[in-house]
């Protein structure tokens, strides 16, 4: 259902056993040949979660997208599986936007893991200027998730975000703030977690 303009929250569009595949396939993909790893960003800090992008590299040092890891070990970002794309296709279209994802990035939480507020502006400006969707699938452990307005400035309200929930960004929300300002321990579904795996995918 549509939150606020642009923003909308499918609750449990993932049913247990989707969550699960979902879940197995991507921890395949984090311990696979170009594995996850937390990001050093520009100013030196490390991210508190372990990143994996696919389709095409967020670099964080520059924060640019590339095809190699350059700021890391300078691997290949795998491809999307079509599979995955296909999920995010459909919620966007749900939400009234006609979206095929090329990237996909993934975070992996830890009971301590946490995201900082931050805009997503780093895709192309057409694609931004376009108001093209974000759309994010949580899986595993449930957080607490704020989102604010276009500027910093402006107040933020909480949202739990569980496992088998997507979310999409865009339109008048495209350029939002938003962060994770914790992890609900215990609360993943059986057969994923323990930890948090959220999927943003985007259009470059
Ligand atoms: C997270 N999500 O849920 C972080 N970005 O772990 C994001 O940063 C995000 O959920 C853009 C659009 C939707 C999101
Ligand atoms: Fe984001």
């Amino acid at each position: 259902m549509q939150l606020e303009p642009g923003l909308f929250l499918f609750q449990s569009r993932l049913d247990a056993a989707a969550q699960r595949e979902l879940w197995t396939e991507c921890r395949a993909l984090a311990d696979g040949p170009a594995p996850r790893y937390p990001p050093t960003v520009r100013g030196g800090r490390k991210m508190s979660v372990g990143m994996l992008c696919l389709g095409r590299h967020w670099n964080a040092l520059t924060y640019t997208y590339e095809e190699r890891r350059s700021d890391f070990d300078g691997v290949m970002a795998p491809p999307i599986p079509e599979r995955f794309v296909d999920l995010a296709a459909a919620a966007a279209a749900d939400a009234g936007f006609v979206v095929r994802p090329d990237l996909c990035i993934m975070n992996y939480y830890t009971a301590e893991s946490r995201m900082g507020v931050h805009q997503d502006k780093d895709e192309r400006a057409e694609t931004i200027a376009a108001g093209i969707p974000i759309v994010s699938i949580s899986l595993g452990d449930a957080a607490r998730f704020v989102i604010g307005g276009v500027t910093r400035k402006e107040p933020t309200r909480p949202l739990i975000l569980r496992s088998g929930d997507v979310l999409v960004m865009g339109g008048p929300a495209r350029l939002r703030f938003h962060g994770v300002t914790r992890i609900l321990t215990g609360t993943a579904p059986h057969g994923t977690g323990p930890g948090r795996i959220n999927l943003t995918f985007r259009k470059w």
